[in-house]
C-alpha cells in the first residue's frame, strides 16, 4: 500500500487478517464493504481479494484518493469549515446588510449555488440496484437515483464490516429515540405554515412507489413541475382540467373556490373506504385528503392557477386552452421556485445572506439543467418532528385524530382562518430527537426499513461524501447522554450508525431546527432541484415562455402573502415564521387587505 494515511483505511493488511468463517466455509471479504475509497473516488473489486479506486477527477491520488493533488492542498487550507462557513452566514448583520444592498449579493448567492450543487452529480449516477454505471440506472426514471452505491450484497454486516450482526428492530429504534416526550418548538421560529408547505410541495417529486421493494418513485418529472397541482399523468390532468380558458375544475361554495369533489371528477384519491365520494377532494397528488393543511395549499394553488389563466387570457385573447394552461403552469413552477428559495430556504437556513431567485446567476457558470430525485434526499426529507400534538384553530383545540382526512375543516373555517392559524401555531424541532409525535412514528420506522431494503450506507460515509469529518463517536454525535448511549448500544460502532437516524438523531446547531448534517446535506439536493428546472435554463428563462412581461413578472415578484391574499377575501397573517412582534401578534379582522 502506497498511501496508508490516517484518512484512508489500510484494507489491505485488514483483508488478510479479516476472513469470516460462514457456514463452515472461508470466504473473503469484498473489499469494497470497508468503503476504502476516499473523496469519492469509486470502489472497484479486481478479482476476489482485491479492489481498485478510481480517483479520476477527485483531486486526490493514491491507492485510496486520500493524497491531495498540490491545488487540492491548496484549496483545502483556504476552505473554511462548514461550521465556519454557517457562523458567518448566521451573524454579523452590520456586514450582511451592506452585501445585501450591493453587487456582492449576487456573487455570495452564485457561491452558494455553486458549491452546493457541485456536490450532486449530473448525470446521475447509481440506484438501488446499480451500484455501478450502467444506462438502465441512467435511463429508468421509476428509479430514485442514489449518491452512493448501496452496500455490497456479500459484505459480512448489514453495515459493511463495522457494527453488530443484526440491525436494532425499528420499532423500537424509534420508541426509544424518536418520540416525543414533551413537544419542542423549533427554535427558529417555523410555524405550521412551513410545515404544510413542506409536505405539500414536496409530494409532487417524492412518491416512493410502494408497489415495489424500495427504491423506486411514481414521480417522473424529478423535481418541480407541480405535478402535486395537475396531477401525475395526462389522463389526471384531463380529469381535472375545466377545458375552459386554461383552468381547473373547482366549486363554488359561498362564492369561493376549492377543489371539486370526487363525485364530480372521478380521478382516485387516498380516503378512508367509508368516505363518499362527495366528501371527497379530487386534487393532483391522491393523498393530499390526508391533512386539511395539505387541501388548503391544494386550494390556494387552484385559486392562483385560475386568477393567471385570467390574466393570461386578457393579453392574449386569441390563445386557445390549451396554451393558456400550458403557459400558466409555467408560471406556477416559477412562482413555486421563487417563494421556496427567497422565503422557506431562506426561513431554514437562519442566513443573514439575503437569498435571490435569479436564474442567470448561472448562465456563465458550468451548470445541468437537469435533476434526478435521490433516495438520500427523500429519506432526509422525513420531517415529522415538526408537526405538533394538536392542532389551533379559531380557538379551538383539534386533537390529531380529528384532523387526519377531515374535509370539513377547510370548508368549516375557510383558507383565510386555517392560514392565519398555522402561522401563529410553532412547529417542532425537527433533528435532536425525542421529538416525533406517536401519530407519525410509524413514518419513521418505515424509512429506516426502507433504507435496510435499499442498503443505504452508513450515516458516516455521507458525512464524508458531503466533506464534512466523520464522527469518531456516539457522544461527539448526540449532546444528549442518554441517546449517546443507547444508540452506542444498539449499534456498537459510530461507522456502522445508519443513515436516517443519523439525520435525525444530530445534536442541533446552536438555537436551530436542523444538525449541520441535515443542512450541509440537504441543501445540495434542494438547490441543484431548484435551479437544475428546465424554467431556469437560458432558452426558458425569458417573458415569452411565461406568455410576456406581465406572466415573466409574476413569477419574478410572487411571494407566499400574495399565494394567500390574491386569492382570499381578507389577508391573514401568513408567514412561515411564528409572529415576532406585537404587530404580528394582532388578530387579523376580515377587512384586512394586502
Ligand atoms: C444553503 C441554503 C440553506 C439550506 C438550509 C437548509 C437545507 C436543508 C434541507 C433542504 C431545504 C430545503 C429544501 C427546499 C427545496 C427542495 C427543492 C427540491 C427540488 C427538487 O446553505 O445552501
Amino acid at each position: 500500500m502506497k498511501d496508508c494515511s490516517l484518512l484512508s483505511t489500510c484494507v489491505f493488511l485488514l483483508l488478510l487478517l479479516e476472513i469470516t468463517a460462514s457456514s463452515g466455509d472461508t470466504r473473503v471479504v469484498n473489499p469494497c464493504c470497508h468503503y476504502p475509497c476516499q473523496n469519492t473516488g469509486v470502489c472497484v473489486r479486481i478479482g476476489t481479494e482485491s479492489y481498485s479506486c478510481d480517483c479520476t477527477r477527485t483531486g486526490f491520488y493514491g491507492e485510496n484518493c486520500s493524497l491531495p493533488e498540490l491545488w487540492t492542498r491548496v484549496r483545502l487550507m483556504l476552505k473554511p469549515s462548514p461550521k465556519a462557513v454557517h457562523f458567518i452566514l448566521t451573524h454579523f448583520q452590520w456586514f450582511w446588510d451592506v452585501i445585501n444592498n450591493s453587487f456582492l449579493q449576487d456573487t455570495f448567492m452564485r457561491l452558494v449555488l455553486t458549491v452546493r450543487s457541485d456536490l450532486i452529480p449530473s448525470p446521475p449516477t447509481y440506484n438501488s440496484k446499480y451500484g455501478y454505471l450502467s444506462w438502465e440506472s441512467y435511463n429508468n426514471l421509476s428509479y430514485y437515483t442514489r449518491l452512493l452505491p448501496p452496500v455490497p450484497e456479500d459484505c459480512p454486516l448489514p453495515m459493511g464490516t463495522k457494527g453488530k450482526p443484526v440491525l436494532p428492530d425499528p420499532k423500537e429504534l424509534t420508541e426509544k429515540f424518536f418520540k416525543r416526550r414533551q413537544f419542542r418548538p423549533d427554535p427558529q421560529g417555523t410555524n405550521l405554515m412551513f410545515a404544510f408547505m413542506a409536505q405539500h410541495f414536496t409530494h409532487q417529486f417524492f412518491k416512493t412507489d410502494h408497489k415495489f421493494e424500495a427504491g423506486f418513485t411514481r414521480a417522473l418529472g424529478h423535481g418541480v413541475d407541480a405535478s402535486n397541482i395537475y396531477g401525475e399523468d395526462l389522463e389526471r390532468q384531463h380529469q381535472l382540467r375545466l377545458h375552459e380558458d386554461g383552468k381547473l375544475k373547482h366549486q363554488l361554495i359561498d362564492g369561493e373556490m376549492y377543489p371539486p369533489t370526487v363525485a364530480e371528477v372521478p380521478v382516485h384519491m387516498v380516503y378512508p373506504e367509508s368516505f363518499p365520494n362527495e366528501q371527497r377532494l379530487a386534487i393532483g397528488q391522491e393523498v393530499f385528503g390526508l391533512l386539511p393543511g395539505l387541501t388548503m395549499y391544494a386550494t390556494m394553488w387552484l385559486r392562483e392557477h385560475n386568477r393567471v389563466c385570467d390574466i393570461l387570457k386578457v393579453e392574449h385573447p386569441t390563445w386557445d386552452d390549451e396554451q393558456l394552461y400550458q403557459t400558466t403552469r409555467l408560471i406556477i413552477i416559477g412562482e413555486i421556485i421563487k417563494i421556496i428559495i427567497e422565503e422557506y430556504v431562506q426561513h431554514l437556513s437562519g442566513y443573514l445572506l439575503k437569498l435571490k431567485f435569479d436564474p442567470s446567476l448561472l448562465f456563465n457558470a458550468r451548470f445541468q439543467y437537469s435533476n434526478r430525485i435521490a433516495l438520500e434526499f427523500c429519506q432526509l426529507y422525513h420531517w415529522h418532528p415538526l408537526m405538533p400534538d394538536s392542532f389551533l384553530i379559531d380557538g379551538d383545540e383539534i386533537p390529531f385524530s380529528q384532523f387526519l382526512y377531515n374535509t370539513s375543516i377547510l370548508l368549516h373555517y375557510g383558507v383565510e382562518k386555517l392560514v392565519d392559524a398555522f402561522s401563529r401555531q410553532p412547529a417542532g424541532q425537527v433533528c435532536g430527537g425525542h421529538n416525533s409525535h406517536a401519530a407519525v412514528l410509524s413514518v419513521a420506522e418505515k424509512v429506516i426499513r426502507e433504507s435496510r431494503a435499499t442498503r443505504v450506507q452508513p450515516f458516516n460515509e455521507y458525512r464524508k461524501r458531503f466533506n464534512l469529518k466523520p464522527y469518531t463517536s456516539f457522544y461527539e454525535f448526540s449532546d444528549d447522554k442518554e441517546i449517546a448511549q443507547g444508540l452506542e448500544e444498539v449499534y456498537g460502532d459510530i461507522d456502522a450508525l445508519e443513515f436516517y437516524p443519523g439525520i435525525l438523531l444530530e445534536k442541533t446547531r446552536p438555537d436551530s431546527i436542523f444538525g449541520e448534517s441535515m443542512v450541509e446535506m440537504g441543501a445540495p439536493f434542494s438547490l441543484k432541484g431548484l435551479l437544475g428546472n428546465p424554467i431556469c435554463s437560458p432558452h426558458y428563462w425569458k417573458p415569452s415562455t411565461f406568455g410576456g412581461e406581465t406572466g415573466f413578472n409574476i413569477v419574478k415578484t410572487s411571494t407566499l402573502k400574495k399565494l394567500v391574499c390574491l386569492n382570499t377575501k381578507w389577508c391573514p397573517y401568513v408567514d412561515f415564521h411564528v409572529p415576532r412582534n406585537e404587530e404580528e401578534r394582532k388578530p387579523r379582522k376580515p377587512s384586512t387587505e394586502l
